[in-house]
């Protein structure tokens, strides 16, 4: 019988080939049609597999565009912590922007993963040559903002991210996984919000119904533009970074809304929002295309503010980056020497016991120091996947 064996992936498993994926006895259109096959039989593409430069370049452009969406997304909530209404609030509040700043930090990560650092991608972000989502470019006016952020655009990111955890791209599909289990506790959080308000007075019942009336029709913004408009999506999609396009999505996004808003008692602000029977789908009303192109061509009500806040806090904290770095310099420096120090002392130990009573030093016992543990690279980085580990004993 045929012994089955898994494709080469553009480099030897046990690694004698460069990280380039150039490895011995590979050329251009093996690697090629390894990543293919990868790609076809839905694994995983890990960081050290040979890729296309194109598939590298569209993954740090999305990753990047993502992450910087998770950091700037802090700042239209951040402007309610101090006026929360109460402890409670403005503990669950605090929690969310925290998290949306570990999310930025797990896909800067996955960005790293593909050879961008995370400077670069500030850098970018800082002089407007790469976008974040349009979403964060409209203002929180009251309280109840944060209860439609929460319902409305955290449940289009996690309508939008949930099939990202099957992205082709190892690193990326895992930090999407954390991501969305927390998305979840923050859409619950909106949601909660809002019905407590709509549960309220008649003053807090139409607060809620305003904030859901102006952040209604830029959420399903968030999905991108109309797939005939989508210039990434057939690529994205034929390499499984996507694996729906924006208008699926963002239907997905409005079927899921009709009931809930029935439920908290607020209205949607379309009038042509219709049941097709036919399709099983709610029919919507035309989304306004001209206000997203300038909302990307950074017209929109925040733009310029989202963007002055991120470079001045960047500056700000200039000071902690420096600290940090000093911080870790002195620990490498210590602990190197530290390092030094017991293996010098584990080294007089032995020589002593060798020369006095060599039989009597006993079995040796395993070195739990941390420092001898196995690499662990966060999110795939350096870490071999379950299906890599596979295709190498093959
Ligand atoms: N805003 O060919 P297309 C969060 C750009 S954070 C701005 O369809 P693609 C949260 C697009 O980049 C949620 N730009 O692109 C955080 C492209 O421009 P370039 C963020 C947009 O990539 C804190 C051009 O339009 N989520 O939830 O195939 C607090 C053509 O578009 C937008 C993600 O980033 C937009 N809305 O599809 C609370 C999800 N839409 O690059 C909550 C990951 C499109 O050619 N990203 N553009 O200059 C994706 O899934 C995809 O990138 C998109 C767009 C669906 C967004």
């Amino acid at each position: 019988m045929t012994p089955v064996t898994s494709p080469p992936r553009g480099r030897a498993a046990g690694a004698d080939g460069p990280p380039d994926g150039s490895g011995p006895g590979l050329e251009a259109e093996d690697v090629q049609a390894a990543f293919d096959a990868a790609v076809a039989a839905d694994e995983r593409i890990e960081p050290r597999d040979w890729m296309p430069d194109t598939y590298r370049s569209t993954l740090v452009r999305q990753i990047a565009q993502h992450a910087h969406s998770e950091i700037i997304g802090m700042q239209p909530e951040a402007n309610w912590i101090t006026r929360a209404p109460s402890l409670r609030r403005k503990a669950i509040l605090m929690a969310k922007v925290q998290d949306e700043a570990g999310h930025g930090l797990y896909l800067y990560g996955a960005a790293e993963t593909l050879g961008t650092s995370r400077d670069e991608l500030l850098d970018k972000l800082h002089a407007g040559r790469q976008k974040y989502s349009s979403i964060f470019n409209y203002p929180t006016l009251t309280w109840a903002d944060v209860g439609a952020i929460g319902w409305l655009v955290d449940g289009a990111a996690i309508t939008n991210q949930v099939p990202l955890c099957r992205c082709s791209y190892g690193p990326y599909a895992r930090a999407m996984v954390r991501i969305c289990k927390e998305e979840s506790f923050h859409q619950r959080q909106g949601y909660e919000l809002l019905l407590a308000l709509t549960r309220g007075t008649e003053a807090q019942r139409a607060m809620a119904q305003d904030a859901v009336d102006r952040w209604w029709w830029p959420s399903l913004m968030m999905f991108g533009p109309p797939d005939d408009e989508s210039s990434h999506s057939a690529q994205s999609m034929a390499w499984k970074i996507k694996r729906h396009s924006n208008d699926e999505l963002r239907q997905r996004f409005v079927d899921i809304c009709v009931p809930q808003a029935e439920a908290l008692g607020v209205t949607l602000p379309d009038p042509e929002l219709r049941w097709n029977e036919e399709r099983g789908h709610w029919d919507f009303g035309a989304i306004d295309w001209q206000e997203f192109r300038e909302v990307l061509k950074g017209n929109g009500p925040c733009n310029e503010q989202r963007l002055h806040r991120r470079r001045t806090a960047h500056e700000n904290g200039a000071w902690v980056r420096e600290a940090a770095a000093a911080h870790a310099a002195k620990h490498t420096a210590t602990h190197a020497t530290g390092h030094t120090a017991d293996h010098a002392a584990d080294r007089t130990a032995a020589d002593r016991d060798d020369r006095v009573e060599p039989a009597a030093a006993g079995p040796a016992q395993p070195n739990t120091a941390p420092d001898t543990a196995p690499d662990t690279a966060p999110d795939g980085a350096g870490a071999p996947s379950a299906s890599r580990s596979t295709r190498s004993r093959a």
